[in-house]
């Protein structure tokens, strides 16, 4: 029968586990906001959302334990937060190669925000074919009594590289279950299928840049219409103000 002191002791240990958690939720929170804004803002400017989706995950205390002892990490709230340092993960999947640089350079030039390692798994893929740019970050969290800067690993890829990498991912996932080693067949079938979503992506980032200069070309006789004298942010329309309009054009005349 457990003691009196020790139920004492887990009360105090799941709410310690609990705060330390939350902090990574929070970090993640504000981190979509980020991005939301980027897209926010990009869309405005270019006319396309350069953003698929995003996805946040928290690891499973059970993981974090898991990768702790696999890391021979010091066995404190501390030794984990300087050793596990994908507790909070966000994974953003990218419509073009292009865009996941852009993001990438969008998010480094936040200046509060700090980057503690980058890796670039689309310059140099990894063996087996696996591609994505990875970030390391660390996110100010403003909490009821101090700051934290939390850590936050952000996975960037395009539809292409995500589709692969979770089929590579359950593949593997499927025979680590049975304790066996992935066909060689397989595998090479694998590093296959991802320089064939290496060849798609390149071949729909030229077709979109064709298509972008074809929409610029027609955006003049667009812009002509009525189009102009409104304006739209989050679903809600404004009207510009007739007189200054006028007052505009005016300026434009002389
Ligand atoms: P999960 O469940 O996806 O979070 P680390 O072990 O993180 O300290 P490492 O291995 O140098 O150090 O990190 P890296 O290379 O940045 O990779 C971390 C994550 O990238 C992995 O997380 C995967 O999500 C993904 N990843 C890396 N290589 C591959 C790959 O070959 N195939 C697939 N499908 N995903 C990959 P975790 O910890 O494995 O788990």
């Amino acid at each position: 029968m457990m003691t009196q002191l020790s139920m004492n002791d887990l009360k105090r240990f799941k709410h310690e586990i609990t705060r330390f958690m939350m902090t990574y939720k929070f970090a993640l929170d504000a981190m979509e906001t980020r991005v939301e804004i980027l897209v926010q803002e990009f869309e405005m400017l270019h006319e396309y959302n350069p953003i698929e989706h995003t996805k946040s995950r928290l690891k499973s205390p059970e993981s974090i334990f898991h990768k702790l002892s696999r890391k021979g990490g010091d066995m404190s709230f501390d030794g984990i937060k300087a050793c596990v340092k994908d507790i909070a993960g966000m994974r953003i999947t990218c419509s073009f190669v292009s865009d996941i640089y852009a993001i990438s350079n969008m998010l480094k030039n936040q200046s509060d925000l700090k980057v503690l390692g980058e890796k670039d798994y689309i310059k140099h893929p990894k063996p087996n074919g696996y591609q994505s740019l990875h970030l390391l970050v660390e996110v100010p969290v403003h909490l009821t009594d101090r700051q934290e800067s939390v850590c936050i690993e952000i996975q960037i890829r395009t539809i292409a590289m995500d589709f692969w990498a979770s089929l590579e991912h359950k593949i593997f996932y499927k025979f680590n279950e049975g304790n066996q080693a992935v066909p060689a067949r397989l595998l090479e079938e694998l590093r296959q299928a991802a320089m064939a979503a290496s060849a798609l992506d390149l071949q729909m980032e030229r077709l979109h840049a064709e298509i972008e200069e074809i929409k610029e070309e027609q955006t003049s006789d667009i812009l002509a219409s009525d189009a102009l004298n409104k304006i739209v942010i989050n679903n809600q329309q404004f009207a510009l103000p007739q007189a200054l309009l006028e007052l505009l054009s005016d300026d434009d005349g002389k």
